[in-house]
C-alpha cells in the first residue's frame, strides 16, 4: 500500500531552488512539488521551455538532481534513453523523468512521447500546461483554450483570440494503453503529489498532465496563481482524472460548476470575450462533461 502524502508528511527537502522564474509561476511550483515526491535520485530531462531557461543558468543550477536540457522534440526519447542507461549500470530503481511544457508536449514532442509510451519503458513524463509557448513570447500551442488571446491569436476585429479547442493530451496518452495517466492542477496539490507517487511506483510508462497558470502570459496577479488553478477545476474547465488498468476515472465531480465568466475575467487573456463567447465556452464544457460522466463514471 502506497503511503498517502499530504502537507504534514511530505518531504521538507527542496530539490528545486534559486531558479529565476517569474513570481507566482505555476510551472515552477509543479516542479517543486513533483521533486519532493520523486526525490533527489530522479534523473530529469527538459526541453528549452521556461523551466530550462530559469534553471540552468551557468554557473548556477536550480536542480539538486541530475538534469539535462534535451533537443525540443525528444524529451521522452532522452528520458527513456537515460532509463536504459541507468538499468545497464545496474541501478535498482532507475527513475527517469521528462518535464515539458504544453508546446514541448502536445506539438513539438508528441512523436517521441508516443514512441516512448509505445515501447512500454518505465519512465515518467510530466506536462506542465500553461496553455501557450511562454518562453518564446506567448504564442498559441495545441493546448491553448478557445478564446485565449496569445501573440499569434490576438483579440482583434477578425478573431477574438484562439479559435480552436485544447488538444486532449490526457486521452491521447491513455489511448496508447499506457500503464498510468492522470490529470492534475497545482490548485489541488495533495492530489498531484499522490499522482506523482503512483507514477513513481508503477511498472511502466506514466504520464501526468498538470494545469499550471502563468501570470506573465495570462495577465493575472502572481498572488492568485493557485487560486485560479483551483477555480478552473471548480468551474469545470479543467478536470481531475486518472487512467489505470485500462479504465478512466474522474477523481472529482463538481455538483454545480462555479461561474465561468468571473473566472475568465480575472485573466487578461480572456477579458475581450463577449457574453456570447463565454456561453459558447460553457456549451463546450458541458459537452465534454456529458461525455466524461457517461463514459468514465
Ligand atoms: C526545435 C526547437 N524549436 C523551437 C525552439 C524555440 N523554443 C524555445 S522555448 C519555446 C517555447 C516552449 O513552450 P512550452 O513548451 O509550452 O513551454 P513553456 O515555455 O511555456 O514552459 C520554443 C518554441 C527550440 N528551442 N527548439
Ligand atoms: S513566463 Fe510564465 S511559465 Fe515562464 S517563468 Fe514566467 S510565469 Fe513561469
Amino acid at each position: 500500500m502506497i503511503k498517502k502524502l499530504n502537507a504534514r508528511n511530505i518531504d521538507a527537502k527542496e530539490c528545486f531552488y534559486g531558479h529565476k522564474a517569474c513570481g507566482g509561476c505555476g510551472e515552477s511550483l509543479a516542479l517543486r512539488l513533483a521533486l519532493k515526491v520523486l526525490g533527489e535520485e530522479a534523473y530529469l530531462s527538459l526541453p528549452a521551455g521556461c523551466m530550462a531557461a530559469v534553471s540552468f543558468i551557468y554557473p548556477n543550477m536550480a536542480f539538486k538532481n541530475n538534469a539535462v536540457i534535451t533537443p525540443f522534440a525528444s524529451t521522452a526519447a532522452v528520458a527513456t534513453g537515460i532509463a536504459a542507461g541507468l538499468e545497464a549500470l545496474g541501478k535498482e530503481a532507475p527513475l527517469s523523468v521528462g518535464f515539458a511544457g504544453d508546446g514541448g508536449t502536445a506539438d513539438i514532442g508528441i512523436q517521441s512521447l508516443s514512441g516512448a509510451i509505445d515501447r512500454g519503458e518505465k519512465f515518467i513524463y510530466i506536462c506542465t500546461d500553461n496553455e501557450a509557448y511562454m518562453n518564446t513570447g506567448i504564442q498559441k500551442s495545441g493546448l491553448t483554450p478557445f478564446g485565449a488571446a496569445t501573440t499569434t491569436t490576438p483579440a482583434g476585429k477578425a478573431i477574438h483570440g484562439c479559435v480552436t479547442e485544447k488538444k486532449n493530451m490526457f486521452e491521447i496518452a491513455a489511448a496508447h494503453g499506457i500503464t498510468y495517466a492522470a490529470t492534475a492542477s497545482i490548485g489541488y496539490p495533495e492530489d498531484f503529489l499522490n499522482k506523482v507517487q503512483k507514477a513513481k511506483e508503477c511498472d511502466g510508462p506514466a504520464y501526468i498532465h498538470i494545469y499550471t497558470p502563468c501570470p506573465t502570459g495570462w495577465g493575472h496577479g502572481s498572488k492568485i496563481t493557485v487560486d485560479l488553478a483551483k477555480e478552473v477545476v471548480d468551474t469545470g474547465l479543467w478536470f481531475l482524472a486518472e487512467y489505470e488498468d485500462g479504465e478512466f476515472r474522474l477523481n472529482r465531480k463538481p455538483g454545480d460548476f462555479k461561474p465561468v465568466a468571473d473566472h475568465l475575467k480575472r485573466q487578461a487573456r480572456f477579458r475581450h470575450l463577449s457574453d456570447e463567447e463565454i456561453s459558447q465556452i460553457e456549451v463546450m464544457r458541458d459537452r465534454k462533461w456529458e461525455k466524461m460522466l457517461k463514459n468514465w463514471g
